[in-house]
C-alpha cells in the first residue's frame, strides 16, 4: 500500500514535469534550466583592426563595471539594460580585463538609453565616419550591445573594424 502511493507519487511528479530546478521558464523543452553565475570563463579574444590583427589571446574574465575616459564608470555585467536578472561575463569586459592585463587602451561612449557603451576606439584605433567596431561571438554579431551578452567559456570573441 505504501510502495503503491509512493509509485502514484512519483509518476504523477514525472507527468507534470515538475523539477526542483529555480530559474526562468523555457517554452516546448523540459530541460532544467542552469542558472546563469559570473564564475570567470576563459575565452579567446580577438581585435581585428583595419590592417590586421591587434590582439589575439585567451583572456579570463567574468562581469564588472568598467570605466572609460569617454563614458565613465558604469557595470558592464549582463544586468545591463535587463538583459539577465544577474551578473554574468560580458564581451566588453573580456575587452577590458584584456586591456587591463595586457596594457592596451580603449574607449567607448556611454549610452544611458541602450545602458550600454558604444565601443569606439580600441589601441587608439576608432572606427570614424565610415566604420565601426563589430562585436561577434563565435561569429555571429551580437544583437545587443557589449555588456548585455552573456559568455561562455570556449567562446571566440570578436571586436572587427568593420566599414559601413
Ligand atoms: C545606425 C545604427 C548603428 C550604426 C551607428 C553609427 C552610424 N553611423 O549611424 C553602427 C553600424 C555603427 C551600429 C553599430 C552597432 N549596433 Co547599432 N543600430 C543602429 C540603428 C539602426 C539606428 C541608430 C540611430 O541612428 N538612431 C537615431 C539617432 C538620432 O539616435 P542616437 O541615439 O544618436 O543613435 C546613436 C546610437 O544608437 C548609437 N548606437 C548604434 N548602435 C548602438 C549599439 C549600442 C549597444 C549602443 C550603446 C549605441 C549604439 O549610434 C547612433 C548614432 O550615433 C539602431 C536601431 C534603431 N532603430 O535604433 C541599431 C541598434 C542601436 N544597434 C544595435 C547593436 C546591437 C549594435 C552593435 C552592438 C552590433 C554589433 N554586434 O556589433 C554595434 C555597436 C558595437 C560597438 N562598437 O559598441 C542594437 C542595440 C540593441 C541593444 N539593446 O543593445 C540596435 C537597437 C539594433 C537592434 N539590434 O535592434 N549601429
Amino acid at each position: 500500500m505504501r510502495q503503491t502511493l509512493l509509485r502514484r507519487v512519483v509518476i504523477g511528479t514525472a507527468a507534470l514535469g515538475l523539477t526542483c530546478v529555480t530559474g526562468p521558464a523555457v517554452a516546448g523543452t523540459q530541460a532544467p534550466v542552469v542558472p546563469s553565475t559570473n564564475a570567470p570563463v576563459k575565452v579567446t579574444l580577438t581585435v581585428q583592426g583595419p590592417n590586421g590583427p591587434l590582439f589575439h589571446g585567451k583572456i579570463r574574465t567574468k562581469g564588472h563595471d568598467v570605466t572609460t575616459a569617454t563614458g565613465g564608470t558604469h557595470k558592464c555585467d549582463g544586468t545591463n539594460g535587463g538583459a539577465y536578472p544577474t551578473k554574468v561575463p560580458t564581451p566588453t569586459a573580456a575587452l577590458d580585463d584584456a586591456a587591463q592585463r595586457y596594457h592596451f587602451a580603449w574607449d567607448g561612449t556611454w549610452y544611458p538609453a541602450f545602458d550600454d557603451f558604444f565601443v569606439d576606439t580600441i589601441k587608439n584605433v576608432s572606427g570614424g565616419a565610415s566604420a565601426y567596431w563589430n562585436i561577434s561571438v563565435n561569429g555571429t554579431p551580437t544583437p545587443v550591445g557589449g555588456c548585455q551578452f552573456k559568455l561562455n567559456t570556449g567562446d571566440q570573441v570578436a571586436f572587427t573594424w568593420t566599414a559601413f
